[in-house]
């Protein structure tokens, strides 16, 4: 594989040029978080704040710092009309005739910062709809398929641009140089796995049918699965797709009974719609346990949704006990 920049690579793939631009800027946001978040606790960035944000967490310092610099940075560039962050109650304008809005996680997993835990910068990037502003939540309630590029950076032992613009998945490392460099080429989830993650401590919560799918799981090569299964949970959605898109496996956490008016924990907008656009573009399936995730049409910006994707083959098998299912719940509302 040629050592390509990531600049060099979106030329050479005739990706559209406005959109690069938006994307070299969300790089030099990122990077920046990393520099961050390799000083750790040199630079006083661990720890919580006092505050809570629009989803009632407590608030990182670094969840506040990833979010300003974002911010700060997407500003500068006329292309980007608006943004929608995790951490904004309220979609923020940037510059009235950009063409694209971005919405980011800006630090998914930040509860693992006080550990040294691998966290990410999710970002989804769609186009702003004729006459709409940035700082309206209509311009952004588009479904996951109007998605015109999507990725992660995954702050890990190296930190990692996972990238998508409707034409496969590219892994881009961080050199010491400043440069995100090809690593990976059109990448493919195995369609098949023994490998599965999942917050188990929620089991008596879940809907019969996720209770089911991983008691079978559970029961292994003796069970209806006919194989053995491995579990992960990291609690860093973006370290768990990352693992997913190199070695396959199925990641999911699902609608439960503690709210049930809720279809799930993740947001639709800054995490399930980037992952899943990863997912399909390699090959996988991402699903509410009901119907595509992309196919969901949101209605507010910081709704949520059930997750489940992966493997092809691993995530098929999971609908069907969804599908023999006659006990449905909140998840189904977002079929
Ligand atoms: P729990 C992180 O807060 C996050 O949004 C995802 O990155 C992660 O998969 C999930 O929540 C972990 O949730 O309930 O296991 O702490």
């Amino acid at each position: 594989m040629d050592l390509l920049l990531l600049n060099q690579f979106l030329k050479h793939h005739d990706t559209d040029g406005e959109l690069i631009e938006v994307i070299d800027t969300l790089m030099i946001a990122c990077k920046e978080i990393a520099v961050q978040l390799r000083e750790g606790a040199l630079a006083g960035v661990l720890g919580s704040t006092d505050n809570t944000n629009v989803q009632g967490e407590t608030q990182k310092k670094m969840d506040v710092i990833a979010n300003d610099v974002l911010k700060k940075v997407l500003h500068t560039n006329p292309l980007v009309r608006g943004m929608a962050s995790e951490e904004e109650d309220d979609p923020v304008a940037a510059n009235e005739q950009g063409r694209f809005l971005v919405t980011f996680d800006p630090l998914d997993g930040s509860s693992n910062i006080d550990i040294n835990v691998s966290v990410g910068t999710i970002f989804s990037i769609l186009e702003a709809p004729q006459g709409t502003k940035g700082c309206e939540e209509s311009a952004y309630l588009q479904s996951g398929r109007k998605q015109v590029a999507a990725g992660y950076v995954l702050y890990g032992p190296s930190a990692t641009l996972v990238l998508t613009t409707g034409a496969g998945v590219n892994f881009f490392t961080l050199a010491h140089t400043g440069d995100f460099i090809l690593t990976r080429e059109n990448v493919q989830v195995p369609p098949e796995t023994k490998e599965f993650a999942i917050n188990m401590s929620n089991q008596r919560h879940w809907e019969p049918a996720m209770q089911r799918y991983v008691d079978d799981l559970l029961l292994g090569k003796d069970g209806p699965r006919g194989k053995d299964y491995n579990m992960r949970w990291i609690a860093s959605m973006v370290a768990e797709v990352h693992r997913v898109l190199t070695r396959g496996g199925l990641f999911t956490y699902p609608w439960d009974k503690r709210a049930p008016n809720k279809p799930g924990k993740l947001r639709l907008m800054y995490e399930g719609n980037p992952m899943s656009m990863l997912i399909e573009q390699a090959g996988g399936l991402s699903t509410t346990c009901y119907g595509d995730i992309m196919d969901v049409e949101p209605t507010e910006i910081h709704q949520r949704v059930a997750v489940a994707l992966g493997s092809r083959q691993e995530v098929e098998a999971l609908q069907e006990y969804h599908r023999d299912s006659a006990d449905g719940n909140a998840a189904q509302l977002n079929r």
